[in-house]
């Protein structure tokens, strides 16, 4: 009798499983849910009877055994609990219910080596494990998010129908995401912002990298902002135009749509704009530093990236900064009077350090698949960001684009297109940055973005004067120029002139 058993079990209902759940209703399936403390299960089902057609499709259940019963074989059940710790208890609660063949999905924001490790452990057992990245919040998780499984790709198989159902989609005529489903009617059609990642943990460091992404694309954001707040002397509501006036060209996004919204949002319990009452202190979740610390470990140069996390820590200390402000002294900023043309100079700015941050994220992701022995595809991966996640983007499709004509790309920089970018936009960015440091201004994600591309492209840096040090005082050797690569060599120092040895 397995008629009236569910499609998929989902288990956590806070903010993300409940809209999960509810959209995945929405595509027709029959769904199964739970949540350790059962009220909340309670409630949710209250809730269900408000949605059309989830009172039908979704079914509560405050025993764990029933409601792994209550699911069709081999199972499919969804994890959207706290990471960490809280994902290990449920899975050690689920694992003597199950039975061979099922399959755990981890929706959550696991850090990727906690997959790795999981999938393991489960396979030993039995089981098949998906880590699958869940991009979009709230709003995605209910009407299209962006996903990135990774896992068997027997188990990939059995989940991936109702993946590509509930994810955003794209319409395969213009690129662009469709607009959003309502509930009870999902989007019909266009292509789904989901695909088979790799094995393991490959989808959680994607999402992972996509968080780093976001970080750093936010903190460019902020910085073109406060160069029109603080340089050009614009008031918010004025800058959220020039926001909403970019979102209609190469920059458009979801992240600078909604920074033209907030800009222009007056202050609901008081005088002026909203935003000039919002605290200067950036809270983090840890996803961002995860993406900097994992650059750190594979030697791969997303300095941006880690540059956008530190610029949040300083941030946060608010009191310290306050007082400093009154004892460290810089330049009184002069203000400029040529609007238009710096605003233009801003927009370059803003677009070529973006690019130089999607490089890094890119580059990062191409050190890890060799780590940890994963295939990974650039175009596929630019695509799945496409829509759904916080960081979709119109420019996204360049990235996929550049890796279709080149699917060995070693740098998004170094693809015509982008390379075209950099060389029309750079006389802008320097300006920018010139200006800001002439005045005072912070702008680490914009100065490191053009730091990234400047070492990038010198056949030449001071790495020789570097190795020469770490030689004179730990005898760590050099290579020479004139010598073939791979012959190492150190000499004494200090006796200049006595004879270098080959190690
Ligand atoms: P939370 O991250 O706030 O987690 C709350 C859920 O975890 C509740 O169902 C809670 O059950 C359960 N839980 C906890 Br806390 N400790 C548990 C334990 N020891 N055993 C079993 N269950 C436990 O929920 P969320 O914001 O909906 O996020 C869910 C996942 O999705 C997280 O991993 C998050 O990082 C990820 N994510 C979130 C977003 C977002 O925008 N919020 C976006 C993308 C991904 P209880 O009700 O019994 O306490």
């Amino acid at each position: 009798m397995t008629t009236n058993l569910a499609d998929i079990g989902l288990v956590g209902l806070a903010v993300m499983g409940q809209n999960l759940a509810l959209n995945i209703a929405d595509h027709g399936y029959h769904i199964a849910v739970y949540n350790r403390n059962s009220e909340k299960t309670l409630d949710f089902i209250k809730r269900c009877e408000h949605e059309e057609p989830a009172h039908e499709h979704v079914k509560g259940y405050v025993d764990m055994l029933a409601f792994v019963r209550a699911i069709k074989r081999p199972r499919k059940i969804v994890l959207l609990v706290k990471a960490g710790a809280a994902t290990d208890a449920t899975i050690e609660a689920l694992l003597p219910h199950l039975e061979q063949g099922d399959i755990v999905i981890d929706g959550g924001n696991a850090h990727w080596l906690d997959t790795i490790r999981r999938e393991k452990h489960l396979s030993s057992l039995g089981f098949a494990f998906i880590g699958s990245g869940v991009s979009g919040g709230e709003t995605g998780a209910r009407f299209g998010p962006s996903l990135m499984p990774s896992g068997t790709l027997e188990a990939w198989s059995s989940l991936e129908p109702i993946w590509r159902d509930i994810a955003a989609k794209i319409d395969h005529k213009t690129g662009e995401p469709l607009p959003g489903a309502a509930p009870g009617k999902p989007v019909e059609g266009g292509v789904p912002c989901t695909a088979y990642i790799g094995p393991n943990g490959a989808g959680h460091y994607v999402k992972m990298v996509h968080n780093g992404i976001e970080y750093i694309d936010m903190q460019l954001i902020c910085e073109a902002y406060w160069l029109m707040k603080t340089l050009l002397g614009m008031e918010a509501g004025e800058i959220g135009k020039v926001f909403q006036e970019w979102n209609e060209g190469v920059l458009s996004s979801f992240l600078i749509e909604i920074t033209a919204d907030i800009l222009q949002q007056k202050d609901p319990a008081g005088e002026g704009y909203l935003v000039d009452k919002v605290l200067d202190a950036a809270g983090q979740k840890g996803t961002g530093q995860w993406t900097a610390s994992s650059a750190l470990e594979l030697g791969a140069p997303a300095n941006a990236i880690a540059e956008a996390v530190f610029a949040r820590a300083l941030s946060a200390l608010k009191d310290e900064r306050v007082k400093a402000s009154k004892v460290l002294q810089g330049p009184v900023v002069k203000l400029e009077t040529d609007r238009v043309a710096i605003i233009e100079a801003i927009r370059d700015a803003l677009y070529c350090s973006k690019i130089c941050a999607y490089a890094q994220g890119f580059q990062l992701m191409a050190e890890a698949q060799i780590a940890y022995a994963w295939t990974l595809n650039f175009g596929a991966i630019a695509h799945i960001w496409r829509g759904g996640c916080i960081i979709r983007a119109r420019f996204l499709q360049k990235i996929t684009d550049a890796y279709a004509t080149d699917p060995g790309l070693k740098n998004l920089m170094l693809d015509p297109y982008f390379t075209e970018v950099l060389h029309t936009g750079q006389a802008h960015w320097r300006e920018v940055i010139a200006l800001a440091v002439r005045n005072g201004i912070p702008v680490p994600a914009f100065g490191s973005a053009l730091a990234y591309l400047d070492g990038y492209r010198s056949a030449s840096l001071p790495a020789n004067l570097l190795q020469a040090q770490r030689d004179y005082f730990g005898a760590h050797t050099y290579e020479r120029t004139d010598q073939s690569r791979g012959r190492f060599f150190h000499v004494d120092w200090p006796a200049v002139g006595r004879p270098q040895s080959e190690m």
